[in-house]
This record gives structure tokens, sequence and C-alpha cells, in this order.
């Protein structure tokens, strides 16, 4: 069964991850640890192939990355691609999020999922971007998920991803927009060996 190495440091996204991937057979493999790489680029799906192109050359295996990000209207599309570097803990991020848009009328914001898959040289091999729609509530609400879950809310269901079943939001998430179209397309590379 041929490798991929799971190119993230954040646990919540290898979860979501492994369950897409659960049905194919590749065998998942997280990077090492001491494998850090900088996001240097300009767009989401530059980082994703930064993540993936660097660790399958440090691994000499495949690897797959996610870079994501939450835009908020409101906030000219901040945090987007410094989601992550908004601050130090899930909690700090929030609140700072939250701190920002204030009492601000307009909710509205997009969550955003690059997907890269890079071959053992480097080279990329698949590349896929998924999108969710929402708005931002005005306090935390739900216990599930990670990251920025308890306030990203989806007017269709009247939930926030950290109040949906796992299930739920795998389907609607901006991660289950990109893997959707991105499973049939790994199949077939899996098939051809
Ligand atoms: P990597 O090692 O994969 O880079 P990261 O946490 O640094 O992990 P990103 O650079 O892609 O990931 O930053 C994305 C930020 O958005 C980060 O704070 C995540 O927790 C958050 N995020 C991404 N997907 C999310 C989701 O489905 N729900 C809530 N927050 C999410």
């Amino acid at each position: 069964m041929r490798k991929l190495i799971v190119s993230t440091s954040n646990m919540g996204k290898l979860r979501e991850i492994q369950k897409y991937l659960a049905s194919l057979p590749w065998q998942l493999q997280l990077k090492p640890k001491e494998l850090e790489i900088e996001e240097t680029g300009a767009t989401f799906m530059e980082n994703a192939c930064l993540k993936a192109s660097l660790v399958a050359k440090a691994t000499g295996e495949w690897a797959i990355a996610d870079d994501s990000g939450l835009m908020v209207d409101a906030l000219d599309g901040a945090p987007g691609l410094y989601s992550a570097r908004y601050g130090k803990t899930d909690k700090e991020r929030i609140e700072r999020l939250l701190r920002e848009l204030g009492e601000t009328e307009n909710r509205k914001a997009q969550f955003i999922c690059a997907v890269a898959i890079a071959r053992s040289d480097g080279s990329i091999a698949l590349q896929i971007e998924g999108i969710c729609h929402g708005e931002i509530t005005h306090q935390e609400r739900g216990e599930g998920g990670f990251g920025y879950d308890p306030i990203f809310y989806v007017p269709t269901q009247q939930q926030t991803f950290a109040e949906m079943k796992p299930e739920l939001k795998s389907k609607l998430s901006h991660r289950g927009k990109a893997f959707e179209k991105l499973i049939p397309q790994l199949r077939s590379l899996a098939a051809i060996g």
C-alpha cells in the first residue's frame, strides 16, 4: 500500500483528513514533528503546495497538505492567510476575532480550504479548493470540532460547525467540499499505482 504523509501539526485537521481518506488504499502517516514549514505563500493554495512539496521531498514519500483559513467580509478578508497566526491558542484567536468584529451587523464570512498532494519528488500531483459560506456569531456556540468552529455559523443548518454532528460538518465544510472533489482523483491515482 502506498504511503501518504499528512503534512500538518493541527490535530483537529488530521482527524478530519483521516476520516476522508479512510476508505482509500493509502497508508497515512503523520509528518515528522521536527519538519516545520514556513507558510510564505501569497495564497492558501501556494501554502498548501509548499507544505506538501517540502514534506514529500524531506521524507521521500507522497504527501498531502491542507492550508485553510477564515475570511471575514467586514474585516476585509482577515484573518485569512493569517488565521493560524491570529493568536497563540484557539481561544485567543476566537476572542480577538469577536473583539475586532464587535457589534458589526455584517457577519458574513467564508472558510477556505486548499488541499495539495505532492509526489515523492516534491512535484504537485493534485490541488483542489473548497469554500463554505457562513456567518460569525456574537459568542461561542457548541463543543465539537476545533479552531474557529464555535463561532462559524451555517444559516441553512442554523448551527455552528461546533454544534453540528461531525458527519454533518464533514459534508458541508470547506474541507468537505475540497475532499469531495479530491477523493475520486486520488482513487484513480492509487489505482495507477
Ligand atoms: P498546519 O500544520 O496544517 O499548517 P495550522 O493550524 O497552522 O496547521 P493553517 O495554517 O491552515 O493550519 O491555519 C488554519 C487556521 O484556521 C488554524 O487556526 C485552524 O485551527 C483554523 N481552521 C482550519 N480549518 C478549520 C475548521 O475546519 N474549523 C475551524 N477552524 C479551522
